[in-house]
């Protein structure tokens, strides 16, 4: 008779329950990791050094993730398996034996070295290859772009065909930046009146824009298309204004496109017209 009782466990049973439910509703859903991927993680990376920062993205979700399933299962088990039932008293501890302590102690350490020592390794490195590794600004191959914020809207000035900042020829745009492909841009940042902050989340990238000061940047464009342009500091009252395109050419086009630009720009040069004269010293 006792061979044939069945036993009935709640924490397991609860376990596959919900683990069979969630493989049902992702299988019946046509839901595969890519999809998920893609419908609610960020758009692919177009610049140089987006795949390192997407890449530790990844990695403390998944370091995050995993840890919060297990403190989850570490909590529901205990609760459901030392419950109080009829014949039977709920069992507890304060966690205060030997054993309990040097638990405690050893989980912590683990999760401060995996969770936080090494990820802050590789977000060192991260920076230090990618972010922080600016350009060369005599390099010729790198394209300067000066970006002046305001309420509520984003001022670009690239040199035009002279290579010099201030001149009758500089390429003046407002909320849309235009730069060639596979080649560092390299920005300085400053504003007319509030904190900003310059937002390209395809490309990775975002800087402090401060009045007062002049902040600098840089990122490589791998990929040629239309980007968003953010502000993505609470700026004010028509703050969500502050969108603009960043539109990414191949380099022949966009040989085309600053030659002509700076032409029409010296063309239309107005020395009266001072509100439009702002430029700065590069700053590096
Ligand atoms: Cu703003």
């Amino acid at each position: 008779m006792n061979a044939l009782r069945l036993s009935f466990n709640p924490a397991k049973t609860l376990t596959r329950v919900l683990a069979s439910s969630f493989a049902l509703f992702l299988f019946s859903a046509g839901v595969s990791a890519q999809d998920v991927v893609n419908r609610w993680g960020p758009t692919p990376s177009a610049s140089s050094y987006g795949d390192d920062f997407d890449d530790l993205f990844w990695l403390i979700t998944a370091l995050v993730s995993v840890s919060f399933a297990l403190v989850v299962i570490l909590l529901v088990v205990p609760l459901i398996r030392d419950r109080a039932r009829p014949g039977k008293k709920a069992s507890y501890d304060h966690g205060t034996s030997l054993h309990d302590k040097r638990f405690t102690a050893c989980v912590s350490i683990i999760v401060f070295v995996v969770l936080d020592a090494w990820v802050l390794v590789i977000a060192m490195e991260d920076l230090q290859t990618g972010f922080w590794n600016y350009p060369n600004p005599d390099n010729a191959a790198t394209y300067k772009v000066e970006v002046l914020g305001q309420q509520w809207a984003w001022n670009f000035r690239a040199t035009g065909l002279d290579g010099e900042f201030g001149t009758p020829d500089d390429i003046l745009t407002t909320n849309t930046l235009t730069v060639p492909k596979d080649r560092p841009i390299s920005m300085n940042f400053t504003s007319k009146d509030v904190i900003h902050s310059f937002f390209l989340p395809d490309m990775r990238t975002k800087r402090d824009v401060n009045p007062g000061s002049v902040n600098i940047a840089w990122f490589e464009p791998v990929i040629a298309g239309d980007f968003d342009i953010l502000c993505a500091e609470l700026c004010g009252f028509a703050h969500y204004q502050m969108y603009g395109k960043l539109h990414v050419l191949e380099q022949d086009v966009f040989d085309t496109w600053e030659k002509e630009a700076s032409l029409m720009a010296q063309a239309a040069y107005d020395k009266n017209d001072t509100e439009a004269h702002w430029a700065w010293e590069w700053q590096e």
